[in-house]
């Protein structure tokens, strides 16, 4: 039999003679994903790139048109040999003129899952052979929590993926108050791979076992079909203000667990001070909050008796909470929140990152030690927070805070991106647009005729897992599989392994990247180097048997995992990797930074984009993960398009907001700010807080320059604001956005996104 493994599950592949084939679910899988059919018809769409192309500006030297912008120019298709010759010959030349800091491959983004196909590591192992590049640090997913965490409650990624086990959960939780929800429309991903997707097993377990949700969150269906469960609609990016008011009240009403506080954390006295108001005059109390968060302080109250009778509490955080403006924030307050109540490190209590934002959060498999292929050693020390990236185009020599030092932009003349498309992932892109037009060159790598590939100079087109081989081996994931090749390239698109292997010839050192191994040779490496990891009991079969059978479960597994057990049972031999050792509530380090925007506690700020903070901008707009996708991936394909009406992005509003505006259930909106305007479809709710809109985000970006709208399908990023997080962390901060919505009273535009870019033939051009 043979599978393909993606973030988003395994499936079987049933294929005919042609290139015709099918998707069916993994057999192992208990609740498999609808998202990977969309491969179905993506894969060969006209939206495919099936040879290399150049923009014709960038080929002609601007000769035909100065002005015409990356973006909104042709294509002249090349071939691989005169690609790889211009290619080659451009970064040369970059690299003598400017030197390797002015070319950038912080290449965020997912790509595709398999171990050795992974495009960011054959883009950096290229590059770190020639000298190296500009690189970028954290992720779009929580980097406010990546870098606070380790100030205040030790090394995230250790415990990111630690997080107590839903069996421990099950068994033992009694209130499971989860911040931002558990998103069961997220847990179809894992980054990797999936072999069985579990979290909605585990949700319903506990459910039945009797623990009480609740969901804290604008959208109701954050958690939901898991029987009754307590909906608190709070204002976006409030989360804070109700921790502080949770802390403050169970403080007050004297329970608060002074054992744990005593043994386990540091700073206790500094953060009641804040509490209390002594540092700002401001008590931090229910009726405080009340007014910020948007709930009754009646309701805040109840919670307050709740966690008072609840024998075991869990508090868990979304990811989604560090993607807001000050989103250092919410992490730290929960931390507090959950050290007050002193049910950290016991079975089922604590505090949770993340459960259901992806597949494996909440498992209790055990890590399964796996090799990656070697990058080499990158000798460029320039480096950015990977959301600064307009920042850094915008602002080349200047200088930007970042974790307690000072660091200064470089000049990019060249971008690298492979594996990633910021035109999905990026914030207020009407900027970095603009930005976008200042570097000499930017070259990618990709298999369709996204925003990314459209505004590049150069287009080198990749093979999907369907045409290559490879192997899916997630540590966090107990199923490794044999990713099959079933058909061939399409076009004459080329592995991201191919392709650098073709560059590194024209630099004389082939052998160096490939270390003279065909694909096949280095699927059997990371097999073989992974299964040297393993402890001598847990082997994995012999790479021929496991290939032929096409998939392997690892039968490790752990039953029950509590985070920060360790440290609970023994503080001093097991202390955290905080400086001081236990958890910290007011942190030292962090004052000493001297920080406006992230002070030496958890503190509440608001000063930013939150409901009624605006007249003109009276909704606040979420722009959560999408249901059917993986981000802007397949968002091409037939399974995408379950989350749009006609083609176009949702938008979901309160039945009192479209009211108020006159709009109707599925009318083509305007939505807006100063930073930009999307047109949405409307999708009215009683399942959204007043006040909040969410468009899901994916569309692919199609702007209409004629009724200037920044983007005619529902793309969420032209009106998000790409401010960081704090000068600690300088996050993304998607989550903190305002807008206002109208009905479009033009006819509705076609959807352009998914059409290629007019395109010059290759022989016609340049004969
Ligand atoms: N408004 C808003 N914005 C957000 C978020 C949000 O909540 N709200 N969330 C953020 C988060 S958490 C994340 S992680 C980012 C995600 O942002 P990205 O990870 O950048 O998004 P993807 O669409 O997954 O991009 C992957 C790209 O890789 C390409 N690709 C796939 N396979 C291969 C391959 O083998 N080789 C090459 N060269 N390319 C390949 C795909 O075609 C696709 O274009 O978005 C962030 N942006
Ligand atoms: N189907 C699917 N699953 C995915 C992804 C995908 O693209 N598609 N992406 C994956 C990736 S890369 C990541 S990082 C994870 C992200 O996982 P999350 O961060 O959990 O993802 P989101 O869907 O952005 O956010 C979850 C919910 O948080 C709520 N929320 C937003 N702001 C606030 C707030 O201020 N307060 C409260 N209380 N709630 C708020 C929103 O209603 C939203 O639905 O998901 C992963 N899973
Ligand atoms: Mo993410």
């Amino acid at each position: 039999m043979r599978y393909t493994a993606a973030h988003w599950g395994t499936y079987k592949i049933i294929k005919d003679k042609g290139k015709r084939f099918k998707l069916f679910p993994f057999e192992q899988d208990k609740d498999p994903s609808d998202i990977g059919r969309g491969i179905e018809t993506a894969l060969t769409s006209s939206a495919r790139i099936r040879k290399p192309a150049f923009r014709r500006g960038w080929l002609e030297k601007n000769q035909h048109h100065k002005n015409i912008k990356r973006g909104e120019d042709q294509f002249i298709e090349v071939s691989w040999e005169d690609a790889f010759e211009l290619v080659s010959k451009d970064i040369k030349r970059v690299i003598s003129n400017y030197g390797n800091e002015s070319i950038y491959a912080g290449s965020y983004g997912w790509a595709s899952a398999g171990r050795f196909h992974h495009a960011q590591s054959h883009l950096r192992r290229f590059l770190n052979l020639i000298g190296g590049h500009t690189y970028s640090k954290n992720t779009y997913s929580y980097a406010a929590a990546e870098v606070i965490v380790p100030h205040v409650l030790g090394n995230f990624y250790n415990f990111l993926f630690d997080t107590t086990s839903w069996v421990s959960i099950k068994d033992n939780t009694s209130l499971f108050l989860a911040f931002g929800g558990i998103p069961l429309k997220n847990g179809q991903i894992s980054q990797g791979g999936v072999g069985s997707h579990i979290q909605k097993d585990y949700l319903k377990k506990a459910a039945l076992k009797g623990v009480n949700f609740i969901n804290v969150s604008p959208l109701k269906s954050d958690l939901e079909g898991v029987g009754n469960i307590e909906w608190l609609p709070l204002k976006p990016n409030t989360d804070v203000a109700l921790m502080l008011a949770l802390c403050y009240e169970l403080n007050k009403a004297g329970i608060i667990n002074n054992d744990f506080i005593y043994r386990y954390t540091v700073g206790f006295k500094k953060f009641l001070s804040y509490l209390n108001g002594s540092s700002d005059g401001i008590i931090k109390s229910a009726d405080w909050a009340s007014e910020i968060v948007g709930i009754n302080k009646k309701v805040i109250l109840n919670l307050v008796d709740k966690i008072k009778n609840s024998e075991r509490t869990m508090i868990s955080v979304s990811w989604s909470l560090t993607r807001q403006s000050h989103g250092e924030q919410p992490f730290w307050a929960a931390i507090a929140l959950a050290s007050i109540i002193g049910d950290i490190g016991k079975p089922g209590g604590g505090i949770g990152f993340g459960y259901s934002a992806m597949n494996s959060i909440g498992n209790h498999y055990k890590k399964i030690p796996a090799v990656s292929l070697p990058q080499g050693k990158n000798s460029v020390k320039k480096f950015i927070p990977v959301a600064r990236i307009t920042d850094m185009l915008e602002n080349p020599g200047i200088s930007f805070d970042y974790n307690g030092s000072r660091f200064s932009y470089p000049d990019i003349k060249l971008i690298y991106w492979a594996g990633g498309n910021p035109f999905h992932h990026h914030q207020d892109l009407n900027r970095m647009i603009k930005a976008w037009q200042k570097p000499e060159t930017v070259i990618s790598h990709e298999w369709c005729w996204n925003a990314l590939a459209k505004h590049s100079d150069i287009v080198l087109p990749v093979t999907t897992p369907l045409e290559r081989n490879d192997i899916a081996l997630a540590p966090r994931d107990p199923y490794m599989i044999y990713m099959s090749k079933v058909l061939e390239p399409i076009g004459e698109s080329k592995s991201d392994f191919e392709i650098f292997s073709g560059l590194a010839k024209k630099f004389g050192f082939k052998d160096d990247y490939t270390e003279k191994k065909s694909e096949n040779e280095w699927i059997e490496w990371i097999y073989n180097e992974s299964n040297a990891l393993q402890e001598s009991n847990h082997k994995f079969p012999d790479f021929d048997n496991f290939k032929e059978k096409g998939w392997y479960k690892s039968p490790d597994q752990l039953s029950q995992q509590i985070f920060l057990k360790e440290f609970i049972e023994d503080p001093v031999k097991n202390p955290l990797e905080t400086p001081s050792g236990k958890i910290e509530l007011f942190s030292k380090q962090i004052d000493s930074f001297k920080y406006s925007d992230c002070v030496g506690h958890p503190k509440w700020f608001g000063d930013k984009e939150y409901l009624g903070k605006s007249k003109k901008y009276k909704l606040h707009l979420l722009s959560n993960q999408p249901k059917f996708k993986l981000h802007s991936q397949l968002d091409n394909g037939k399974v995408a398009g379950n989350e749009k009406i006609d083609g176009r992005a949702v938008i979901e509003v309160n039945k009192i907001d479209a009211e108020a505006r006159a709009l109707l259930e599925h009318m083509v909106v305007k939505v807006f700010n100063d930073r930009g305007s999307c047109l949405a479809a409307v999708k009215i709710s009683d399942n959204i807080r007043q006040g909040v809109v969410n468009i899901p985000t994916g569309a692919w970006l199609d702007p209409l320059k004629s009724s200037s709208i920044s983007c005619v399908h529902g793309n969420p990023n032209v009106l998000t604001n790409d401010v960081g997080t704090s000068k600690l962390a300088q996050g993304p901060t998607a989550h903190t956005c305002l807008v206002e919505i109208e009905k479009f009273h033009e006819k509705a535009p076609r959807i352009n996104a998914f059409d290629p870019p007019k395109i010059i033939a290759a022989k016609r051009e340049r004969n």
